[in-house]
């Protein structure tokens, strides 16, 4: 098909072995293959990954987990799984939050399982320097599914749980629209806040079903929804180590063969659609132009000095000048139609 770039997990590409040792050893064989073909073919890895969620021994958890052992076993496995996309020249490595979550907190000390949850990102990051992966550590923000309450729950909290750990330098974000529709905000808002903090990634750009409540991992079919998507990713800088994966399944009753092939085609013409409509916005510049007008007072001497004085200065002003603002349009429906003019 022509796609630049394939990502993967340890789970999707080994058998399970009978411990430790086995997995990685069937990790380290199936990687060789793949570094051969890689040679023959233009196909990058994007990122790689370790999947710490579906094995029981993860069921309370990989970092997270009340007993040490998972978490030391968790910990050897991302070694392995940082080795194998480094010796694949990805671009990414991702941490996906799994089961880093609760199901009660009854039986759930959250603040010993944030420690720890800290200390694994801190020694994948360690890791990472000290053989040299020149790609970026993302996080999957995600709100529920598979426990009850993960930790990783949107953009906001990872970044505030990146402060916490001095990590927000080190670590960014890979979106996923399904997730932030389950975190019940749009995929733009996740991607603008993202720009917004520094810690933008990379995305999934598989979307979520907005009746279901559950992680329903659809191809993307929403032109307009994209454009809005990539316009985020765009004024963002575009991608630097990310890119655009579908971490998508068919629909079950999907059964046919040519269905899979037609779901990443449609989906992969729905992002270059949604792409260029996104770039033809920013070149065109109205959009900007009408946020930029809305913001203008900002930009004068007195908004400037506004974010440098005080609650008693301001009153005084306030009282001198008589300043009595009056509402103004925020142009909702002007900019909504605008933006279908690009589509
Ligand atoms: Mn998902």
């Amino acid at each position: 098909m022509g796609a630049p770039f394939f990502c993967f997990h340890d789970a999707d590409v080994r058998p399970e072995g009978q411990n430790f040792a086995e997995n990685t050893r069937n990790l380290e064989e199936i990687v060789e293959y793949f570094a051969a073909k890689m040679e023959s073919c233009d196909t990058k890895l994007l990122w790689g990954t370790a999947n710490l969620f579906s094995h029981r021994r993860f069921m309370s958890g990989a970092a997270t987990n009340p007993d040490p052992e998972v978490f030391a076993f968790s910990a050897a496995t991302i070694k392995t799984c940082m080795d194998a996309t480094h010796r694949l020249g990805g671009q990414n490595y991702v941490l996906w939050g799994g089961r880093e979550g609760y199901e009660t907190l009854l039986n759930t000390d959250m603040g010993r399982e944030r420690q720890q949850a800290g200390r694994m990102l801190k020694m994948a990051v360690e890791y990472k320097h000290k053989i040299g992966f020149k790609g970026a550590i993302l996080i999957e923000p995600k709100p529920q599914e598979p426990t009850k309450h993960q930790y990783d729950y949107d953009v906001a909290t990872v970044y505030g749980f990146l402060k916490d750990f001095g990590l927000e330098g080190e670590v960014q974000v890979n979106i996923e629209q399904g997730h932030a529709i389950l975190a019940g905000h749009s995929f733009e808002h996740e991607l603008a806040l993202a720009r917004a903090l520094g810690i933008f990634g990379s995305i999934d750009m598989n979307r979520n079903d907005y009746q279901s409540g559950w992680d329903t991992d659809q191809f993307p079919s929403n032109v307009p929804e994209t454009a809005l998507a990539y316009y985020e990713v765009l004024k963002a800088g575009g991608f630097i180590t990310g890119g655009t994966n579908f971490d998508a399944k068919l629909r079950r009753q999907s059964l046919d063969a040519e269905d899979l092939i037609l779901g990443h085609v449609g989906a992969m013409d729905v992002c270059a659609a949604g792409l260029k409509a996104a770039a033809k916005m920013l070149d065109d510049g109205k959009l900007e132009a009408e946020r930029d007008a809305r913001y203008a007072g900002w930009d004068t001497p007195e908004g400037k000095a506004l974010m440098h004085s005080d609650l008693e200065s301001i009153m005084t002003q306030v009282t001198a000048q008589d300043i009595n603002p009056e509402p103004k349009s925020g142009r909702q429906e002007r900019l909504e139609n605008l933006v279908n003019r690009y589509l």
